[in-house]
């Protein structure tokens, strides 16, 4: 990585990927190619696995042959992954179209039952490339929040309650208690299904390998981070919920006999604050491991605006909360994996330009974290950061993404910069290849 240091910005990363050699994905998958949970921890190829991954959501959109497709960008974007040694990456599925301002256009699913081909042979793409270079992937079938439709848009479809943006009316609770509605309501469970059927029998028009048969993919993810509701919600709310996730997840085992399946769960962030619910959406054996986030801006913890006087005590929270999610894992017995977590840019600010000297240390921090749980064998699985931004460039003066705008890190409901990784961020770049390094170097 020293010409990492010497050479700059973008070209970096050009220097890097020249090293990555791509090997063809397999026709006949060996069993031990699929991902799979030894006790509290994966397995793969007969070893150990840990996840040093990123969140890449617009990676099956970038894979489309045509429309909102960039295929030289996607094979780069992989390339300078696997250089910076990650081995996973965390990504949007399946998409519904929306009236709602902040979500992303064109959508996967115009209308139920009504699927873009196009764009699912993005995601075909994009499988493809990642089995070339040993890398799996986490295809998440939903969405608690606006971005890509989600659950709302399910209501919209089969309730007709209109699908109002919380970035226009400013009320997330409202938004929340409405998303969650998608649990009770049979039809939008019906059609949910029918996507899910779709989705993992399909067979990749690249390489031929139905899903379900493709060791590329490690885990069936129900949705982004499904919540029983707003803070509010009740125990009937809590049960309801609970029994969604069993339900979803074994009616995917029952269709894959292959792959895990996870929730997409923050943890105790996304289950009201109550163990007790995240123990019990997590206990069947039906969801194969755990999974939490960490965002400690978004909970309030920490003020980019005041970084010197909120640091200490959201540093202080932001271990208990890992802490406590690997607690939790260990009394369920099954691993767990840090699949988001993300801190924004120096100022703060969305430019390019300001530095992330913060976020790094927050990031270091999480890694430190991790890598002695993982040593000391406690079940951590491994981490994927938020998110991989590559080389998409914000277009517009307020950060904010329009249509034919480059896709990065931070989906349409966020300002473009806010979390993203982009690959001129050359510090960001060398801590998350030395952690993935350290990461790997604990598989036995
Ligand atoms: O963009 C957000 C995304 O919807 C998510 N979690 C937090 C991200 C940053 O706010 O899943």
């Amino acid at each position: 990585m020293n010409r990492v240091i010497q050479l700059g910005a973008s070209l970096v990363m050009a220097g890097v990927c020249s090293m990555v050699e791509a090997a063809p994905a397999a026709a006949h998958p060996a069993k031990d190619a699929f991902v799979t949970v030894k006790h509290t921890h994966f397995a793969r190829k007969g070893q150990s696995y840990y996840i040093a991954g990123a969140n890449f959501w617009y990676g099956g959109y970038l894979g489309a042959a045509s429309g909102v497709g960039e295929r030289a960008r996607l094979l780069k974007e992989l390339d300078n992954l696997k250089a910076l040694g990650i081995n996973n990456v965390r990504v949007l599925a399946v998409s519904e179209k929306t009236a709602m301002s902040s979500a992303v256009r064109p959508a996967t699913t115009s209308a139920p039952g009504k699927y873009d081909e196009s764009l699912l042979e993005g995601l075909d793409f994009l499988i493809a490339e990642l089995g070339k270079r040993d890398m799996t992937i986490v295809l998440y079938l939903n969405n608690f929040w606006q971005w890509s439709g989600g659950m709302t848009q399910y209501m919209n479809w089969f309730e007709g309650t209109p699908a109002l943006d919380p970035n226009v009316t400013g009320d997330y609770d409202a938004f929340m208690a409405n998303s969650a509605r998608f649990y009770r309501n049979a039809q939008a469970q019906e059609e949910f299904r029918n996507v899910i059927r779709a989705i993992v029998g399909r067979v990749n028009s690249v390489t031929g390998l139905a899903y379900r048969d493709d060791p590329t993919i490690m885990s069936w993810q129900l949705a982004n981070e499904p919540r029983p509701g707003n803070q509010k919600v009740d125990d009937a709310d809590k049960a309801v919920y609970v029994k969604w996730v069993g339900d979803t997840a074994r009616f995917i085992h029952e269709l894959d006999h292959n792959h895990l399946v996870s929730s997409g769960s923050e943890g105790l962030a996304g289950s009201a604050q109550d163990a007790k619910l995240y123990l019990a959406a997590h206990a069947t054996p039906d969801i194969d491991y755990l999974t939490y986030h960490l965002w400690p801006k978004n909970w309030g913890w920490f003020d980019s605006k005041k970084p010197a006087e909120t640091w200490d005590g959201a540093l202080a929270k932001s271990r208990d909360y890992l802490n406590a999610h690997i607690e939790l894992a260990k009394q369920l017995g099954k691993p767990i994996v840090l699949e988001e977590f993300g801190l924004d840019r120096d100022g703060p600010s969305f430019s390019i330009k300001a530095t992330t000297k913060l976020r790094d240390r927050f990031y270091g921090e999480v890694f430190d974290l991790i890598e002695r749980h993982a040593a000391a064998g406690d079940p951590v699985a491994g981490w994927n950061f938020w998110a991989w931004g590559g080389a998409g460039r914000a277009a517009n003066a307020n950060y904010w993404w329009k249509e034919g705008n480059d896709f990065v890190g931070d989906p349409p409901q966020e300002e473009q910069g806010l979390y993203s990784v982009f690959d001129s961020d050359v510090p960001s770049l060398l801590l998350i290849k030395a952690h993935a390094d350290k990461l790997h170097a604990l598989q036995r």
